[in-house]
């Protein structure tokens, strides 16, 4: 069994698809932000850096215990313990592993970007705008590739689309418009929004 810490934002979500598309038995602790439950003593004890998501797998490697956090960690860590969503031939685990990191590392920084400064007392127009930018130009990138190919990272499901999905449907409740004009993720969404595990995984 795993005990999973989380809230309902897109490195929390990415974390919960992660376990319901692997089908790994996990017990959900919703972590209230906004009531500064990330910042207890208990919740610092295993992660202190105080931020959502983490995992305890109670049996881990050898049938340890343990802890990880760091949403595409947790993915990358789910996706080996089942032996599902990563491509095993070699030739197709570069495309893979650029696909993943640009979810991350692209996409959700840029929306928390944007987030912070639309959401500020003095919001900065112009870093408003920059931040827009890059998250739509980084969408046209997956806009291109999702007309050429099903999946973020080719032809099969891998937790690139879960990690992109995360981000992808954060933005889209929170900011639609940041989403409008891409018609080639708009289909590859449509597909991610149907799976059930997804659904499951979204309801905070
Ligand atoms: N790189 C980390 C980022 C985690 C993160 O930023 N978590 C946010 C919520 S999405 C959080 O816990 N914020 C609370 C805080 O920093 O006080 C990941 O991918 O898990």
């Amino acid at each position: 069994m795993i005990d999973l810490y989380a809230a309902g934002t897109s490195n929390g979500m990415r974390a919960r698809i992660a376990l319901e598309e692997c089908g790994l038995a996990y017990r959900l602790h919703p972590i209230a932000l906004e009531k500064g439950e990330n910042k207890t003593p208990q919740f610092m004890a295993i992660n202190p850096n105080a931020q959502i998501p983490v995992i305890v797998d109670h049996e881990g490697p050898g049938g340890k215990p343990v802890t990880v956090s760091q949403s595409s960690a947790i993915l990358v860590y789910a996706a080996e313990k089942s032996g599902k969503f990563m491509p095993k031939d070699p030739a197709a685990r570069p495309a893979f592993w650029q696909a993943l990191m640009s979810a991350s590392t692209d996409m959700t920084p840029t929306l928390g970007a944007i987030f912070q400064i639309v959401r500020s007392k003095e919001p900065h127009a112009a870093s408003a705008d920059l931040f827009k930018g890059r998250w739509r130009q980084y969408l046209k990138v997956w806009d291109d590739r999702l007309a050429k190919q099903k999946y973020a990272a080719g032809n099969e499901v891998t937790i690139a689309d879960f990690s992109l999905y995360a981000g992808y449907a954060r933005a889209k409740s929170a900011m639609p418009e940041l989403c409008e004009g891409f018609p080639n993720v708009a289909r590859w969404a449509g597909e991610m929004a149907a799976r059930p595990a997804i659904q499951r995984a979204l309801q905070f």
